[in-house]
C-alpha cells in the first residue's frame, strides 16, 4: 500500500535532518504534522535554537526570511515562496528611509510583518507580542516611527499612553473582522469572552474584553476561567485553540477573517519542498546583518 503523505514527509523530514516550523494561521492537516506551531516570535526563537540543518517554514515569506537571519548557516525552505503579506507590501525601504527624514530622524520600530529590507533599516523590531515592552524601552527623548501596521500601532500607543508616528498600513484579512461580527457573535453566545488581535480595527478593538497576539490568545483560552471564547483573528488559530483546551468551545468572530496567503501551504506543497529541496529562501549578507541587528535586539527584549 502506498505510504501516507504525512508518512512520506516525516521520512523525507529525517532524511535531510529538517525541523518543520509551522504559524498559528497554517491549516490544520499542516499545524498537526509541524514540530513546533506558534507565533513569529516563538517560532523566530526555535529557529535560533534549533541544531537541524534545514528548517521548513510554514508560514508567509517575511517569517521564513525571518528565520533566515536568524539562523544563515541553516537551508530555510518555504513550501509556497508566494505567500506574501500585504501588510508586509505597504512599506519599502526606500519609502520608509524618506519618511525618516521628513519625520526628523525618529526612531524606528518595524512589526516583524515587515521584508528584509525593511527590517535593515528599522532600529529595533517587534510582533503583536512584545510590541508594548518594545516601545516601553524607548528612551523617552525620542521620537518614534512604527512600521506598517496602523492598527497595532494605535493599540500599542493607548496600552503604554505615547505618541507614535504611525505608518498608514493594514491587514486586510483582520480588516474583515467588524464590530456587526462581534455584536452578533455577543448575540449568539451571550457570556461568551472576546479575545481579539491588535491587528484589529480599533473599533472592534475597543469591544473586546481582551487583546492579545496569537499566543497571548492561547494563554488566555488556558488561564482563563471562561469556558466560551470569541476570537477576533485569523481563523487558523481556532484549530490550535479547540486542540488544546477540548472542554471549552470557541467561536471565530468572522468567518471571513481567513488569510489567503496562509492558506497557500498544503501537505502536498510540503512534501514537494522536502523531495526536491526546493523553495530556498535567501538575503543578501549586508542586509542580512543590519536586519539581524534589529531583530537581535528585540529577542533580547523581556517577554
Ligand atoms: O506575530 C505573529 O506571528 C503574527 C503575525 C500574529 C500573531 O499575533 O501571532
Amino acid at each position: 500500500m502506498a505510504a501516507k503523505i504525512e508518512e512520506k514527509i516525516l521520512s523525507l523530514k529525517e532524511k535531510h535532518r529538517a525541523v518543520i516550523l509551522a504559524h498559528n494561521y497554517q491549516i490544520p492537516e499542516v499545524q498537526d504534522i509541524a514540530d513546533f506551531v506558534g507565533d513569529s516570535l516563538e517560532l523566530s526563537r526555535k529557529a535560533a535554537q534549533t541544531d537541524a540543518e534545514v528548517i521548513v517554514f510554514c508560514g508567509v515569506h517575511f517569517m521564513a526570511e525571518t528565520a533566515k537571519i536568524i539562523s544563515p548557516s541553516r537551508t530555510v525552505l518555504i513550501p509556497e515562496p508566494r505567500a506574501g503579506c500585504p501588510l508586509a507590501d505597504t512599506v519599502t525601504a526606500a519609502a520608509l528611509l524618506e519618511k525618516k527624514k521628513e519625520l526628523g530622524d525618529p526612531l524606528v520600530i518595524s512589526y516583524v510583518n515587515t521584508t528584509a529590507e525593511v527590517k535593515a533599516v528599522s532600529d529595533i523590531c517587534c510582533t503583536s507580542g512584545n510590541a508594548v515592552q518594545v516601545v516601553r524601552g524607548v528612551p523617552q527623548d525620542r521620537e518614534i516611527l512604527f512600521v506598517p501596521d496602523s492598527c497595532l500601532g494605535d493599540w500599542v500607543s493607548k496600552q503604554v499612553g505615547r505618541k507614535m508616528h504611525l505608518w498608514r498600513g493594514g491587514c486586510p484579512t483582520h480588516h474583515r473582522i467588524l464590530p456587526s461580527h462581534i455584536e452578533e457573535a455577543r448575540r449568539l453566545h451571550p457570556g461568551a469572552k472576546v479575545v481579539v488581535h491588535p491587528e484589529c480595527l480599533p473599533d472592534v478593538v475597543k469591544m473586546a474584553d481582551a487583546v492579545a497576539s496569537t499566543s497571548g490568545i492561547l494563554r488566555i483560552a488556558r488561564e482563563s476561567s471562561a469556558q466560551e471564547f470569541i476570537i477576533g483573528t485569523e481563523n487558523g488559530i481556532l484549530h490550535r485553540l479547540a486542540r488544546e483546551n477540548p472542554q471549552k468551545r470557541f467561536w471565530s468572530a468572522s468567518k471571513s477573517a481567513i488569510c489567503p496567503n496562509m492558506k497557500l501551504i498544503t501537505l502536498e506543497k510540503l512534501h514537494h519542498c522536502l523531495e526536491t529541496m526546493s523553495g530556498e529562501v535567501t538575503v543578501p549578507p549586508e542586509i542580512r546583518e543590519r536586519a539581524r541587528a534589529a531583530i537581535e535586539k528585540m529577542l533580547a527584549v523581556n517577554t
